[in-house]
């Protein structure tokens, strides 16, 4: 979320800004010692944070501590359907897939990361361990109930879509996820015909976050919502899974929201917890900068963000290739979705939050 580049006194104080230079420097010091996992954990990364790993065996490692941004993928992680068959139904034709590596090296993943660089995350994944998960179903449903992964995997099947991703931070990616619509699992969640919306609350474990145990601004756990019509509507989807394999955990492991026609935000990692509700519940990002981030957060190219314009972005086709692409109504979902909006802009508009 935080635009850095722009404004880094935005939510992060000056002095707790670590460059990333100055990060991957400090890791390459790392490595010419030798020290690898140890001296990171001592050391701890983005200034001070201590990544809290345990050594066992090998006094040079410590267990959890990944390689590399594709070594964080937890192995005990559900593999049924997988290879899935892809739905030709949801491919973006006019671009290229974006590098799995760029994709799950840049990321936004505040329980990991909330002060200095904030897209390095996949290094402070070392401590937390996302299986066994299930996720807890309360509020306005016919009966309380809880669900693992697996046996969601294996009641309603898993398909590999590609779609387009915009961050608010007007950043964008197209990736080719892996998971199930949205809808099915609403619908094993048995919500009453009076619920009106449905909260998301993403895993809050500080001992396995570092990014909560220092948080100071944030207040955990991360939490999102949707109307029950947005949320049962066919663009929205649980990823399990993404570029053939489960999930990173960088990238939201066990599984996360990807609602490929609003801003990235929406789509909550590593849920925990769903609640079905009568009212708009409040969000994660909104609670903090109302002035900022709305309710719906539909990407519209016609409503800037107060701080920077949202007509454009740039579109990582790897970590090094970045192209400027103008930014689509809905993300280019318009058929899919628009319906449900009939007061969104059409026509540039300034100082609109929704
Ligand atoms: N729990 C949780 N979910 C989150 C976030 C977060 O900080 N915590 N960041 C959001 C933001 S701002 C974006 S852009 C996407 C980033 O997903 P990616 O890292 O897989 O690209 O995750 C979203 N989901
Ligand atoms: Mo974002």
């Amino acid at each position: 979320m935080a635009q850095i580049h722009l404004r880094p006194d935005w939510h992060i104080a000056e002095r707790d800004a670590t460059s990333q230079s100055a990060y991957h420097s400090r890791r390459r010091f790392i490595r010419k010692l030798g020290l690898g996992g140890i001296a990171a954990t001592t050391l701890g990364v983005g200034g001070g944070l201590a990544t809290g790993g345990i050594t066992t065996g090998d006094p040079g490692r410590s267990t959890g501590d990944p390689d590399g941004p594709l070594d964080t993928i937890p192995e005990n992680a559900p593999r049924t359907g997988l290879p899935a068959t892809r739905n030709a139904d949801y491919v973006v034709p006019e671009r290229p897939q974006t590098s799995r590596l760029a994709a799950s090296s840049y990321n936004n993943y505040y329980e990991f990361i909330s002060q200095g660089d904030l897209k390095t995350v996949w290094p402070l994944t070392g401590d937390y361990n996302p299986f066994p998960h299930t996720i807890e179903v309360r509020g306005l449903v016919e009966e309380k109930t809880t669900f693992d992964v697996d046996d969601l995997i294996r009641q309603i099947g898993i398909e590999e879509r590609i779609c387009r991703f915009r961050c608010v931070e007007a950043w964008s990616m197209t990736i080719p996820w892996i998971g199930f619509p949205l809808a099915g699992l609403i619908a094993a969640c048995k919500p009453l015909s009076k619920a009106t919306h449905v909260r998301f609350y993403s895993v809050d474990r500080p001992k396995e976050m570092p990014g909560i145990r220092n948080a100071r601004w944030f207040d955990f756990p991360y939490y999102e919502a949707l109307r029950m019509d947005e949320a049962t509507n066919e663009l929205a989807f649980v990823a399990t899974g993404m570029y053939g394999e489960p999930l990173p955990k960088q990238n939201g492991s066990p599984l996360r929201l990807v609602l490929p026609w609003k801003y990235g935000y929406k789509g909550a990692k590593a849920i925990s917890r769903i609640e079905f509700v009568d009212e708009q519940p409040p969000t994660f990002w909104q609670d903090l900068f109302p002035k900022e981030y709305g309710f719906l957060s539909n990407v519209n190219p016609n409503l800037p963000h107060p701080r920077w314009t949202q007509a454009q972005e740039r579109h990582f086709l790897d970590e090094d290739r970045i192209e400027r692409i103008p930014t689509q109504l809905f993300n280019g979902y318009a058929g899919l979705v628009g319906h449900l909006y009939p007061d969104e802009p059409t026509e540039f508009r300034r100082g609109v939050v929704r």
